[in-house]
């Protein structure tokens, strides 16, 4: 635990004001991915400054990759085409970001040189076979520890082939690392989902018009194709929005508006969970911004209920459970969460994490293999610990709202990694929440 930085909430009061949070994390190291290897040059907008999409611009960089900014959420990326990647002088260090690590495998996986690519404790302990199992089956020649974790040493060919993969898990990780492979692979490469999962990267394949054929719940890509570069206006991250939406069904008196937020139909779990749990959301001036959907979204306070949360969201809303498991606590009833095992393997086990933090705080809350199951009731005050997760150290200041003394946050460093504007955003509409070093 580095504890570096401190998150102390003072209980109580409302969220009120309107606000524009800071640039999808997924479609922000897209946006980098792409254009570097697009023909033609990447105007981005609206990019997210955050510690994990810059590790995969610095990475690009480091392929020789000119990249400019980000400038106030502008960046500019000179694309050098599929085959223009240069290796890199030495390790490509990925942080706490398992996205920049899965999808780099598969690109990389394909080029004429080797590359070695780590990241900080908590990436260094993340399952990689489910990406590396996958590539072997293509011919990729990728080293892991013993136990399937990084550093991942890549030994770069030109034999890749295309194979049909039916994923054993809903990961948009895993198919965006195959479709990525699929680009340098001989023949054609399918990827199977056994339930959706974020579409970005196809959607933005599509958008620099690489063909993708998608039926059903299979997506295919041939190479042979180029891309081409286009501009790409970056939504706000509804990952980032997920804790307003919480905090303000949650808090009294409340009524917080958040604009130009990504709606994505394989990203709004939260929205239906939150509306089945009776939040009183409502979507406005939806529109069609470079081939993905935003709207400005209303949310007020309500009383919740407890409900069963259907499994076929759970992929969808994948990021957003350890606010969810919040606005659980503050509901009237019982919520039960099953299906979401993968939650234990993103950042921190985010259900056992999550289930000692809320029980530290008095809450009826008990870990289950795949889920959680919570008792809404009072909220008390205490201390609790994020274990470096940013997800966790956000819900738990959102919990401030409700709770009955002020909460301390230990180790809410990462919250760098998503979001670093949180801290002024959240307080600017209401929470009474302070940064303290120890
Ligand atoms: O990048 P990282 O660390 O894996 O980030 C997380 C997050 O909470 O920010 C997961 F811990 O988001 C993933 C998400 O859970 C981002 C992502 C993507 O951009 O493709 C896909 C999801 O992961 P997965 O494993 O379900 O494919």
């Amino acid at each position: 635990m580095s504890d570096s930085i401190i998150f102390t909430v003072q209980p109580g009061g409302s969220l009120n004001g309107e606000i524009r949070v800071p640039g999808d994390k997924s479609i922000s190291h897209r946006s980098i991915i792409l254009g570097s290897i697009a023909e033609g040059t990447t105007h981005v907008t609206g990019f997210l400054e955050a510690e994990d999409a810059l590790a995969t611009l610095k990475a690009f960089r480091a392929m020789g990759v000119e990249i400019e900014g980000p400038d106030d959420g502008k960046v500019t990326i000179y694309g050098v085409g599929l085959k223009g990647l240069k290796a890199p002088e030495g390790p490509l260090y990925l942080g706490n970001s398992g996205t920049s690590m899965r999808l780099l495998s598969g690109l990389l996986a394909g080029q004429s040189f080797n590359s070695d690519l780590t990241g900080d404790d908590s990436l260094s302990k993340r399952p990689m076979r489910r990406v590396t199992l996958p590539l072997a089956q293509m011919s990729a020649q990728i080293q892991t520890e013993e136990d399937g974790t990084a550093p991942l040493s890549i030994t770069g060919t030109s034999e890749l082939t295309g194979i049909h993969y039916d994923m054993p898990i809903a990961s948009a990780q895993v198919k965006s690392c195959l479709l990525l492979a699929g680009l340098y692979a001989e023949g054609e490469t399918t990827i199977t989902e056994p339930a959706p999962t974020r579409d970005h990267t196809e959607r933005m394949l599509q958008g620099c018009g690489y063909p993708i054929e998608r039926k059903g719940n299979q997506v295919s890509i041939t190479s042979g194709h180029r891309l081409q570069a286009v501009n790409i206006d970056v939504p706000s991250d509804i990952s980032s929005a997920a804790f307003f939406l919480v905090g303000a069904s949650i808090a009294t008196n409340s009524s917080v508006r958040l604009n130009h937020v990504g709606i994505n139909e394989t990203r709004t779990g939260i929205i239906d969970i939150l509306k089945l749990m009776g939040a009183d959301i409502t979507l406005t001036n939806e529109r069609e911004v470079g081939g993905e959907w935003v709207a400005d979204i209303h949310v007020k306070s309500s009383q919740l209920k407890g409900i069963v949360i259907p499994e076929q969201l759970v992929p969808l809303a994948i990021d957003e459970f350890p606010v969810l498991f919040v606005a659980a606590a503050c509901a009237e009833g019982v919520t039960v969460l099953t299906g979401a095992e993968e939650l234990r393997v993103k950042e921190s086990d985010r259900i056992q994490v999550m289930a000692d933090g809320l029980q530290q705080l008095q809450v009826n809350a008990e870990a289950t293999p795949d889920g959680m199951i919570i008792r809404g009731g009072d909220i008390e005050g205490g201390e609790v610990i994020s274990h470096g997760d940013h997800r966790i150290a956000m819900a738990f200041a959102i919990a401030g709202l409700r709770s009955k003394a002020p909460i301390v946050i230990r180790d809410c460093e990462n919250v760098n990694t998503s979001f670093p504007q949180f801290l002024s955003l959240a307080s600017e509409l209401g929470l009474n929440i302070a940064q303290n070093k120890p």
